[in-house]
Formats: C-alpha cells, structure tokens, sequence
C-alpha cells in the first residue's frame, strides 16, 4: 500500500511554506539562483498540487471502491481562468497560504497575478461547464469533466487604431502547474479509413490514420470537502513506433514528421477558422477525438469494474452529457462501439445509447445549429456516416408508422438534410434530439421556444424527453473569492458563512435591505472593488476612471442579438444630450463611466465594426473637456474570466440587452446581479427569472417580448416602422464623421428597415431604442437617491440564489442523470 501523508492543515503555514520552498527547489522549472515572483507562484502553485492530488486520489479511489453511477460532462469548452485563488479558497488554505508566502517575503496578492488564464473556451457555454466541474465537486457527485487540451486557447485581444487583432496564447508556454500527464492512459483515434464486412455479416472500421489520444488531468477541488475530481483533457500524438525512422534517415525529413504535424494540428487552437474545407475537416476530426477518446476510457472503467458484463447495466453506471452539438458525434461512436467491438444488436445499442445520453442545447440562432457535410462526413468517419444514415432511416419508418400526419414535415426533421443534392448535410441538433433520452434548454423561456418552435415537432413526438435546467454560476469563484469584502458582509449580517453552498440563504439579506448600517457597509465594499478595478484600469489599460462616478458594464462576446450597438448608439446619444447642457444643467447630471468588454469572433465583420465604435466614440468623448468628467466610454480590452473576476464586483449596472428570445440564458446577469450590480435588460433568457426573483422594482426593464418579435420584424419589412427621431439624430452624427473616418455604413444600413444589407434591423434596435433611453433615465433618477440604489443593490444580491450552479447541478443529478452523491469520508 502507498504509505498516507498528511494533508497540509489552515494552522500549519510553516509547514505550508516548507512545502514551498521544497518546490522552488525540486520542481521548479527555472535556475535555482532566484526567487521572484514568478518563481514563488509556481512553487507555491506546485505546493497546491500536491495538496490536491492527494484529495483526488483518495476520491477515485473511493468511487473505485463504491462504484456508483457516474456522470461524464462532454465539452468542447472549458474556461477555466485562474485556479490558485479558487484552489486554495476551496482547500480552506487562503490564510495558510498567505502567512506562508509572507514568510518567504512575497505577497499573495501579486503571486496570483502571475497566472496565466487557462481559456480552453470562448463564452458562456464554456464558462458554464467550468461552473458545472466545480459544482460537481463541491456536491460531492463522482463526476468526470472531459475536453481538448488545445494549446492555443481563446485568442488574445489586442485593440489598435484599427480596431481589434487577435494574437495567439500559448497559455501553456511556461507549462501548466495544475495539469498531470497520465502517460498510462492513451487511446487509438482512428481517422479516414474504410468499412470492411466480415463473413458472419459483422461491420468493422479499419485502414486511414491511427492517431493517440493522451490524458492530462487537471485537478478541481470541491468547497468543503474532500472530493476532488478532474477535468481530463486530451492530446493528440503519435507514437513512436508510427514515426517513419526509414524516411527521415533517408533524409525525407518533412514526410517523415507529416503524421506528428497533422496530431499536432488537432490541438493547436480552438474553434479553427471554418470557411475552408480542411477547416471543417479540422473541427470535425476535434470533435471526434474528444469522443473517441472520452468514451474508450469510460468503457474502460466500466470493464474494470465488472468481472462479466451486462451490457444493459451501462446506463445504470454512466451518465454522459452533451454541451451543446459539438460532442454529438458520442452518440454514433457509442452505438459503433457496442455494435462492431462489442457485438450487440441495433435494438439493444440503441437503447443503451439513448438511456445513456442527454443534450443540452444554447442557442437557437440558425447560423450557430451546427450541420455536417455528409460527404466529409463519410471520408473521415465512413463508419459513423452509416450509422447516422441508419438512425435517420428508422426515425422516418417510426414517424410513417406513428404520426402519419407528421409525413409532409419529414423531410425538414429527418437528421439528414438532402434538400441540396450539392450539399447534402448532417442537423447535428437533430441526431441529438432523436437519439438522447434528454433535451433541455438552459432558461424557462429558451426552453419553451425550443418545445414551440426550434423543435416543437420533435416534442409533439416525445414531450417526455423535453426539460429546463436554468443556467447557475459558482458561488465560490463567482463572490466568495472575488469579493472578499461583500462576502464578509454578508457572512456578518446573516451571521454564519453556509451560503457559500447554500446560496438560498441570501435571501436572509431581504429583511436588512433598508438598514442604513448595511447600506453603508455595502456601499463602502462597493466602493472598494470600484477603486480596485479602476486601479487595474489606470495600470494594465492605461485609462483614468473615476470610481466616484456610475459604473456601467456591459462584458460579454461582441455579438449583434447582444446589441452592443444599442448601448453605444445610447452613449452617443448621452453625449449629444451633455454637450448641448448648460455648466448647472451639467452638474445635475448623473457621471457615468461605461464600460464594454468582449471579443469579437476573428471574421466577424459587423461585430468587429462595433467594436471600433465604442472604441471611436471613447477617443472623442474621453477627450471632450466639457463632457468627460459626466461621461467615459472605456474599451476593456482582452475580457476573460480575470477581468470578469475584478470588473464584476466593481459594476453598479450592469447590461443584458439582447433582443427578446435571442439569448438562450446568460449567466453573466446571475454573476452581476449576485454582486449587488442592477441590470437594465430585456426579457430574454435568464433575465425574466432574475427579475422574477429580485422583484420587479429592482430591475431596468425595456424592450419588446419575444412574442412579439416576429410581428415587429414583419411590420418593419412592410415599412410600418416609424423611427424614433432620437434614433436618426444618432446614426446622422456618425454619418457626420463625428468619430473619425471609419466606414461605419455597413454598420449603419444593418439598422434601416429597406435596404439589402444585413437583415433590416433584424435585432430591432431601433424599436427598443426609445424603450431604452427612457429606461436608462430611470437608471439615472434612481442613482440619485443613494438610500434607494443600496436597497435595490442588497435585494440583488438577496435575490440572487436560486443562481446558484449547485442549484442548476443538482437538479440535472436527480432528474437527468440519476446520480447520487458519493462523498470521500
Ligand atoms: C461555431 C459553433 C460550433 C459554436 C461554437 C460555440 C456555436 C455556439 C457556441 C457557443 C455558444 C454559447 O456560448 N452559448 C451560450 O451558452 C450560455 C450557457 O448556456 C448561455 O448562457 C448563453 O445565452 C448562450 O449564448
């Protein structure tokens, strides 16, 4: 037996600086001469580790030994951010760790700042996963979260002249100190190929490129507890026997070292441009090696731990959840897995199949509904091409023979859309809907539009399969660590710290919403993450912000159904509005800083020319003597989950303006709302269940509903839309080069209602544009009242638990998964 060793304890911080200071030493990767702080982070990350793997293995070897049903959490995204803030915090250490780094002569604070973001993601869906692991964790279930270890992760946003550029990021340049290779765990993936037939009729996938998959497991700790699990990603490589030592030695360097190229290519960066036939061959070979890989090794553990197999007891040992459509192609592996190594029938691999995945969809716009060629399809996975084939044929013999009248709608629901003999296509979504026992949207009103309208057919078919799970954030990283001082605050007034897991409690603020001892602790806590974030403002992005004025923030993707255009076209109006006031008119005006923060996806155009906006209308109003002291427009540049960590406790609104139905949930909303911020939005996605929560007196509501949507466009396409002259004041300005030279038409002719570009105002901003400056004067009138603000923050935040990701985990664990929890004692 390996021999136990304690666990560092909060008490013990000479021990815990030992520990340290024996990294800095033997697992240090620079010269032993120096000790600065980049030196002190990875030690003391090194430090962490150890703690955390201990946990981890005492917690597999517990589920070895308990053997529950375990879930597997599937994503092609997994934004992790910054671990050891959170690592520590969940270990309970933070002290421990702080006095330690002190006795070595560092500073906690500024060690953290070394890390680098590990941004294996874009947005929310990415975010999210990364919320679910730590929930998981925290709620002790036997969970595995599987993704690629791509080595350039989310681009890094420079902002020039000409607006955004994206550079790569090798977040891994100095290696990560959190992951561990496990170079006893590989799989074969085997790309091309063909289908060969045996002579008792059996179908097997041989020939093309084998490629190995190789697991590294990042730790994540749970809140609280002992439990431990991983986040296991994958790399692709090629073994050493595959290397062509003949080729290269005959001096054929190149075609010798072609294979390790193309393995390499499968992780080099996330979501690889598209528009090109080997972009897509690209993507679909990722995917494809996140579910090959992922499910060899759960069918691995499912061997190992039973001595004769019944294959029928599959779905009662693993779950397996899809994140969104990009790992669907776990559903054709699955059913060949069982059908062509296992040699199961079609009857009993489906029904396996189907009990054992679920599908969550986020996002209901056309463009992002992921569909195949069948003809890439068939050359990389031919395989699987006939057996989505064959999953399409009975699902059209299942609707014949049951829902006859369904037969004039077959063609637009079958899996395979033949409609284009050109361009003949796989609807991911929809191989997802008929083969999973389990398809839920991630907000009440996402998940009503998909039952009545996305795949409203689908759910005549099969109500039973059809589900909400509304979004939730970790309360941890999302308050607890990121706001040190509210959540002192909090833990004070409602006088035990058991929210952090138990975020309901919150609402125990609701009673004290109008003590004035409270509001004057909040607001100094407020006030205090205003003044950090502008600091972090005036040192990283060099602009000088004045934390005594309105923060206002919108952070998230630059994404046109997000309307950030909305918001600039406001600020701009705001501006106009200052610059005609009087000296006294001015200084009773409300000063507001405005902030904007997202990337915009590289060949984005429209997305792109909004961002050059804010960043042109920054230029000039920042530099107009008379307004900017009421008004700032800043331009974070390079979001990611750091920025998000100190911009959100610094917000005081916060934007969630999407037009109505478009945004499946968000899950920055919950993040703002928790931290006391006030939204102005829509009600779209998860707003109407904030509101619902926090009060309706507590929230900026404008906008059209989404039922009505539909009709406006109509009327607007009929030229029935009568333009607010606000509206037409504001575009006529930056047609008046107000900002500079840019070529803003597009941007421009995207909003009129006649015009060929873009889709007539399809966002419909400049229906809700009156809806909104009303809403935004009602923000300012509010803000005037100090007493009032602090009580509609501190309901917020009181209102904030159902937000909570252990809320959204346990329910997905009890009505999607039937998994229990499974706690190392
Ligand atoms: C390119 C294509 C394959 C694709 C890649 C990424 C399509 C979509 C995505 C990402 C989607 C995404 O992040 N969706 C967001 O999911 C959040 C978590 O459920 C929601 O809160 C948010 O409203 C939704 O936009």
């Amino acid at each position: 037996a390996v021999p136990a060793i304690a666990h560092p304890t909060p008490g013990d911080s000479f021990g815990v600086a030992a520990n340290i200071v024996y990294h800095s030493q033997f697992s240090s990767r620079f010269s032993p001469f120096k000790f600065e702080v980049e030196q002190a982070f990875y030690a003391t990350a090194a430090s962490v580790k150890d703690a955390l793997v201990q946990r981890w293995n005492e917690t597999y070897k517990h589920f070895h030994e308990e053997d529950p049903k375990q879930v597997y959490y599937l994503s092609m995204e997994f934004l992790q951010g910054r671990a050891l803030t959170n690592a520590i915090g969940n270990l309970g250490l933070s002290d421990a760790y702080a006095a330690a780094l002190t006795k070595l002569g560092h500073d906690l604070e500024n060690v953290r700042e070394q890390e680098k973001d590990a941004a294996l993601g874009n947005g929310g869906l990415g975010r999210l996963a990364s919320c679910f692991l730590d929930s998981m964790a925290t709620l002790d279930l036997p969970a595995w979260g599987y993704g690629l270890r791509y080595k350039y992760g989310l681009f890094k946003q420079i902002i020039s002249s000409k607006g955004q550029e994206e550079y790569a990021e090798d977040w891994l340049e100095k290696s990560s100190p959190w992951e561990i290779v496990r170079h006893d765990v590989t799989y074969p993936v085997r790309f091309f190929g063909e289908v060969q037939v045996d002579s008792d009729g059996r179908r097997k996938w041989i020939g093309g490129e084998v490629m190995q998959a190789l697991a590294y497991d990042i730790p994540i700790p749970g809140y609280n507890t002992k439990n431990t699990i991983s986040l296991r990603i994958w790399e692709a490589r090629v073994p050493a026997e595959d290397f062509d030592l003949y080729a290269f030695n005959a001096g054929k360097h190149e075609e010798a070292v072609q294979l390790q190229l193309k393995a390499d290519q499968i992780c080099s960066v996330l979501y690889p441009g598209d528009s090109t036939e080997d972009g897509k061959l690209l993507r679909l070979k990722q995917q494809y090696m996140l579910c090959s890989a992922s499910l060899q090794d759960i069918f691995s553990r499912f061997k190992e731990r039973r001595g004769a197999i019944s294959w029928d007891e599959f779905p009662n040992k693993v779950a397996v959840q899809l994140n969104d459509t990009h790992p669907t192609l776990a559903i054709p592996e699955l059913m060949r897995i069982l059908m062509d190594d296992e040699g199961l029938g079609w009857d009993q691999a489906w029904n396996i199949t189907s009990s054992t995945i679920a599908y969550t969809n986020h996002t209901v716009l056309p463009e992002a509904l992921e569909k195949w060629s069948q003809v890439v399809m068939a050359k990389l996975l031919p395989r699987h091409m006939e057996i989505i084939a064959e999953i399409d044929k009975r699902f059209q013999v299942l609707v014949a023979r049951t829902r006859p009248e369904l037969e004039s709608k077959l063609e637009a629901l079958q899996v395979l859309d033949n409609s284009n003999p050109e361009k003949k296509l796989v609807r991911m979504a929809h191989l997802c809907v008929v083969s999973a026992h389990s398809v839920n949207g991630v907000a009440e009103l996402h998940s009503e539009i998909l039952k009545k309208e996305l795949f409203s057919d689908f759910y005549s078919l099969w109500p039973e399969k059809f589900n909400n799970k509304t979004n939730g954030v970790t309360p941890r990283r999302w308050l607890r660590f990121c706001s040190p001082e509210l959540s002192a605050i909090i833990t004070k007034w409602l006088r035990t710290d058991k929210w952090v897991t138990n975020l309901d409690l919150l609402s125990g603020l609701r009673e004290f919403a109008e003590n004035k001892q409270l509001q004057e602790e909040w607001n100094a806590a407020k006030l205090a993450n205003k003044v950090r974030f502008a600091d972090y403002l005036l040192k990283v992005v060099g602009v000088e912000v004045n934390p005594q004025t309105l923060f206002d923030i919108q952070i998230k993707r630059i994404h046109e159904y997000k309307r950030q255009l909305l918001n600039i076209l406001s600020v701009i109006y705001r501006y106009k509005t200052i610059k005609e006031m009087s000296p006294e008119e001015r200084a009773n005006t409300v000063p507001r800083t405005v902030m904007f923060g997202g990337k915009a996806f590289a060949t984005y155009a429209q997305a792109k020319r909004i961002v050059k906006l804010v960043t042109d209308v920054g230029a000039v109003v920042n530099n107009d003597p008379n307004v900017s002291p009421h008004l700032k427009v800043v331009f974070i540049p390079n979001y990611n989950v750091t920025v998000a960590e100190l911009a959100i406790p610094a917000s005081e609104l916060s934007q969630h303006i999407s037009t109505a139905g478009m945004e499946a949930s968000g899950t920055s909303n919950m993040k703002f709302a928790l931290n006391g911020s006030l939204i102005i939005g829509t009600l779209d996605g998860a707003n109407i269940e904030i509101r619902e929560e926090i009060g309706e007196d507590n929230f900026f509501l404008f906008g059209a509903r989404a039922d009505d949507v539909p009709r406006l466009r109509k009327e607007r396409e009929q030229g029935k839309f009568v333009p607010d002259p606000r509206f037409e004041e504001v575009k006529d300005f930056i047609r008046s080069k107000a900002f500079g030279d840019f070529d803003y038409e597009p941007l421009l002719e995207a909003l009129e209602g006649d015009t060929g570009y873009g889709r007539g105002d399809y966002f419909l901003v400049g229906q809700d544009f009156p809806g909104y400056l009303d809403a935004q004067d009602k923000v300012d009138e509010t803000y005037k009242n100090r007493a009032k603000w602090m009580k509609m923050s501190i309901l917020s935040t009181a209102g904030s638990g159902k937000f909570s990701s252990d809320r959204t985990i346990s329910q997905y664990a009890n009505e999607i998964w039937q998994v229990g929890q499974c706690r190392v004692p």
